[in-house]
This record gives C-alpha cells, structure tokens and sequence, in this order.
C-alpha cells in the first residue's frame, strides 16, 4: 500500500478520465499534474500548507488536486456554487495559500488577499513522483452540522487509502472498471470514491458534467468502456427510473453496469423495486458520511436486499449504541440503536474545532454517527433515521437546518424560524422554512426569502417551500417542536 496511485508513477497511455467528450490518460493526467505540483512549489507553498481548489469537473482540476498531493499540500474543495456567506467563512476558516481554477471556467468569485492561480492544463506525457500513503492530510472537505456554519473534515492519505482498499475487495473492483458518475467534486462520493477509487485501481472515471439520464445512459454504453460500475445517490436512481418507465434504450444502458452503487442517503424500498422491475437488476447500496468515509456495503458476490447496507467493511469495527452509550449486542434486526465506527478510515478531526470534534469521537478512537439502525443476524445494517431532525438529507446532500435558519434571521423581515426536512419522493428530504415575520415586515411573497438564501449560501441549501406562520409550535420550555411541523 506505500503508493497511493501507483499507476500514476509509471503511467501509461491507459484511459484515466472521460470528463463530458475529454478523454485523458495517465500519462497525461500524471503529466499535468507534476506541472501544477511545480507551479504550487515555485509559489513558495510549503508542506501542510493549505490551497483552495474551484472543483469544477474538469481534467485539470483533477490534475490540480493530484499536484497539490504531490507537492505535499492539502486541497480545500469549493463547489463553484458557494454563497458568498460559504465562502468567506471557508476562507477565513481554512486560510489557503492560494486558490486554483481551472481558466476555461469562469471563476464565480474572486478570493480576496489569495493569489489566484488560473491555469487550464494541456494533456501533458509525464509521470507523478511518489504519492506515498501516510497519516498526513490530502484533503479538507466542508460538511454540514446541525448548528452553525459548516466544519472542514480532514481526511488524511492512509483514510483515503483504506477506504478504497476496503471497497475495492467488497466491489471486486479492479482496472477493468470504468466509474460512471454525475456527482459533484466536492464530496466522498464524487471525488474521494469516484475519481481517487477509480485512480487507486487503475480503472477510469467516466464524468458526466450535468446529471441527465441521457447523459449517464451514453455514459454507460461508451464502447471504450470495458465494463461499468455506476455511482449515483437516490434522487438520480428515482430520475432514472422515472424515465426509464417510457425509455427502452434508457432501460437497456442501465442493465449494462456491473453494479448499480447507491449512497449518500436511504434507497427507497420502492425505487428499489421499480429498478428491478424495469431492468432485472438489483441495486447495491453503500453507506458512510463525510468524517468516516464509507463504512458499509452490500457485497458484490451478493444479491441487495432492499433496505440493506450490508455488512461492516473490512477493517470498520461498527457497534450499535443506545441513548446511554450502552452497547446493543443483538442481532435481530428489531433492538435500535445509533451506529458507532472505528476504522484506519476516520477522519483526523475537524479544522480548528476539537470541540466540535471531541463531540464525535471518543478517545478510544470511535466516532458517533448519529444515524439510527438495527443489525441483522448476518450483520447487514438497515439504517431507521438520524437522532437529530435538524440534519436534512436532501438530493444526497448533507444541510444543517441551523445554518439555514441562522440565514433567515439575517432577513429583516423574519423574527422566528423554524426549518424542517419534509419527505420528499425525488429528494428524500425537502428543505421547509416555517417562517414568522415582524409586524409591517412586508413579505408580499416568500420569493425574496428564497433568494436571500440563494444569494448567501449554495443552491441546494434554499428551501423549497417557505410557509408563512403566525407562531412556531413549543414546548413549555419554549422550544420548537420540528416533529409536529414535519408532520403538517
Ligand atoms: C433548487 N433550485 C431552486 C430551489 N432549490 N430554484 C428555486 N427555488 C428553490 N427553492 C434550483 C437548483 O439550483 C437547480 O438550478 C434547479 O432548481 C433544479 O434543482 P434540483 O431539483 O435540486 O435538481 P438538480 O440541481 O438537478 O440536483 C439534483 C442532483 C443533486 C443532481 C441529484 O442534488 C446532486 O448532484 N446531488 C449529489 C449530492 C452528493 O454528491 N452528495 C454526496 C455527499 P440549476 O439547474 O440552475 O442549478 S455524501 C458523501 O459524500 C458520503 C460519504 C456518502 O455516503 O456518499
Ligand atoms: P455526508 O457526510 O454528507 O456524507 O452525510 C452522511 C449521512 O448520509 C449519514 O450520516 C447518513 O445519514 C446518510 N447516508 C449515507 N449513505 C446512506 C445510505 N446508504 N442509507 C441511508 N443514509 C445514508
């Protein structure tokens, strides 16, 4: 394992990347990437300094990363979406050294007091020095919690290594793969699984820019491909299915992977069901989260039961909790408790919070996930729900009601706040604001609270919905009572 890429380091004109109609090899890719790794020394970077990567999907972005790697710098993800709110709290946070975008791209914004390096690297014949596995750190990764702005992950070399190396045993996966996805780079599962898992292997990514069915479909049937595996969190497998209902060639591609990978939030057990239905297939669904990186999977050698995560995966020690932090011994698929890991894959902890991390994880090492679950008699795992409401799942992607809510409050007009996650058949979870406004605040539509949102924080974190209401539901100590508005 002393190589975290090993065919980067002798590559050879082997397909690494399809981004849209880009394809590179690893030649190019390793090539690039030693450019970037030169430009970011001759700067004056030093290891362990930190460097803000714009994660528009492109080759060079990922040559961008790869350089940083190699120059012994840790990259900080920003989703070319961020609000400006974000952003300046990302950049005051993780203090990089420089910020890097790919020049093809416009730069949505300018970061103040950080020089600006705007390069689009050509494909470009080298090879990658050594990236050696170790313990220091490759990546920060911004995620939500339940209150405040979001907290940057650290996730080291050996997190990132292990991790693969546990899934590529439970997927059979190997270089023949191709990874088809349309996930964002800025995330576990696009960019850590996606790009990093396909790299390790030796395999390919195939990135679909801007999610379609079409788009994945001509993704999955490309001859240069030998053999798939797709990657796509819930809502795509619902937008799939829901067009595959009037789509013969769209039913036939999804046939064509060797799995069907699903993660970041539950699988309905209806999509599952429509996906067998319509293709035979059956989809293998896998779970994790930001600071743990995945921690089940269902096996490649066996047939998903909806429902199932699967199993621990090789070297995750997974417990089962309850509310007193007593262990919960049974296998019975009905005792519930709060799933609880301890792996080489764990997170270092969060940037510049050890009290937000000692929350988490205790100093025996395991981490509390939060999430609520029963354990079968084969120890697959059927995850119930989190113990918090106040984090939403929505699209696969992780919001925290608090730091929506704190926005609203911003707004003149809004005196009170309440968000909630509502069911939601194509998202999982949709973003609710149950609103008060001031007297004479003047809301003619709630529109403008949507845009408030929109222009601070990134697409996905707008609510959906803002309901206008007198008062909140509390209790009598004068807390708001979410499950009742969920249930509106
Ligand atoms: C959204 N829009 C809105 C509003 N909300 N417009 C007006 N009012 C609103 N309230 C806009 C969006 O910005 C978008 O605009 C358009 O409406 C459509 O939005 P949406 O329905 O959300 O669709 P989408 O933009 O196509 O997104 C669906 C998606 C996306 C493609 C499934 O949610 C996605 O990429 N999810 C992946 C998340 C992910 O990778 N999670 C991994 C983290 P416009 O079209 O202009 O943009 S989890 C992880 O890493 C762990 C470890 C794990 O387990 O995997
Ligand atoms: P994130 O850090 O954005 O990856 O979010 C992690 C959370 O996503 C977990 O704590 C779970 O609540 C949820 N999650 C991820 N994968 C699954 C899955 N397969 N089934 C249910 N929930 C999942």
């Amino acid at each position: 394992m002393p190589e975290l890429f090993p065919r980067l380091v002798s590559p050879e004109s082997r397909l690494a990347l399809v981004v849209g109609d880009e394809p590179w090899t690893y030649r190019e890719l390793a090539g690039a990437a030693l450019r970037h790794a030169d430009r970011v020394e001759g700067s004056g970077v030093r290891p362990g300094d930190r460097i803000a990567v714009w994660a528009h999907p492109t080759p060079s972005t990922a040559a961008a990363i790869l350089g940083n790697m190699t120059a012994g710098a840790v990259t900080v993800l920003l989703s070319p979406k961020l609000g400006t709110q974000e952003l300046a709290h990302i950049v005051h946070d993780a203090s990089p050294r420089l910020a890097f975008s790919d020049s093809g791209h416009p730069t949505p914004h300018d970061v103040e007091g950080i020089v600006c390096l705007r390069e689009r690297y050509d494909a470009h014949a080298g090879s990658l020095g050594s990236l050696i596995v170790d313990d220091n750190a490759a990546l920060i990764l911004y995620t939500s919690g339940t209150t405040g702005p979001p907290k940057g992950a650290v996730i080291t070399r050996r997190n990132i290594a292990t991790n693969l190396d546990a899934l590529n045993k439970t997927w059979e996966w190997t270089d023949r793969d191709t990874v088809v996805h349309s996930l964002p780079w800025i995330h576990v599962h696009g960019l850590v699984l996606g790009l990093f898992g396909s790299l390790r292997v030796g395999g390919a990514l195939h990135h679909v820019p801007r999610f379609t069915p079409r788009g994945v479909a001509a993704a999955l049937t490309d001859p240069r491909h030998e053999q798939t595996l797709l990657f796509a969190v819930p809502t795509m497998y619902h937008r799939l299915a829901e067009a595959a209902e009037s789509d013969a060639a769209l039913v036939e591609a999804l046939r064509r992977p060797r799995l069907l990978i699903s993660g970041s939030a539950g699988l309905s057990l209806r999509e599952h069901g429509r996906i067998h239905r319509l293709t035979g297939r059956g989809v293998h669904e896998r779970y994790g989260l930001t600071e743990t990186l995945i921690n089940c999977g269902v096996p490649a050698s066996r047939a998903p039961t909806p429902g199932f995560v699967g199993p621990p995966l090789p070297g995750v020690e997974l417990i089962l909790v309850d509310d007193e932090r007593g262990r919960i011994d049974a296998h019975d698929d009905e005792a519930i408790g709060e799933i609880v890991v301890r792996s080489p894959s764990v997170f270092a902890g969060y940037l510049n919070r050890p009290d937000a991390t000692a929350e988490v994880l205790d100093e025996e090492g395991w981490f509390y996930t939060g999430d609520l679950a029963t354990r079968a008699e084969d120890g697959s795992i059927r995850i119930l729900g989190r113990r918090s409401t106040d984090l939403i799942k929505t699209g696969g992607y992780r919001v925290g009601a608090g730091e929506i809510e704190a926005c609203l409050l911003d707004h003149p007009a809004v005196a009170e706040v309440a968000v909630v996650g509502a069911p939601d058949d194509d998202l999982g979870q949709r973003i609710v604001a149950f609103v008060v406004v001031r007297s004479g605040g003047g809301i003619d539509h709630t529109r403008s609270l949507i845009d408030f949102v929109a222009e601070r924080l990134s697409p996905h974190k707008r609510p959906r919905d803002i309901r206008l209401v007198r008062q909140l539901p509390r209790n009598a100590m004068g807390k708001v009572q979410k499950k009742q508005l969920v249930d509106v």
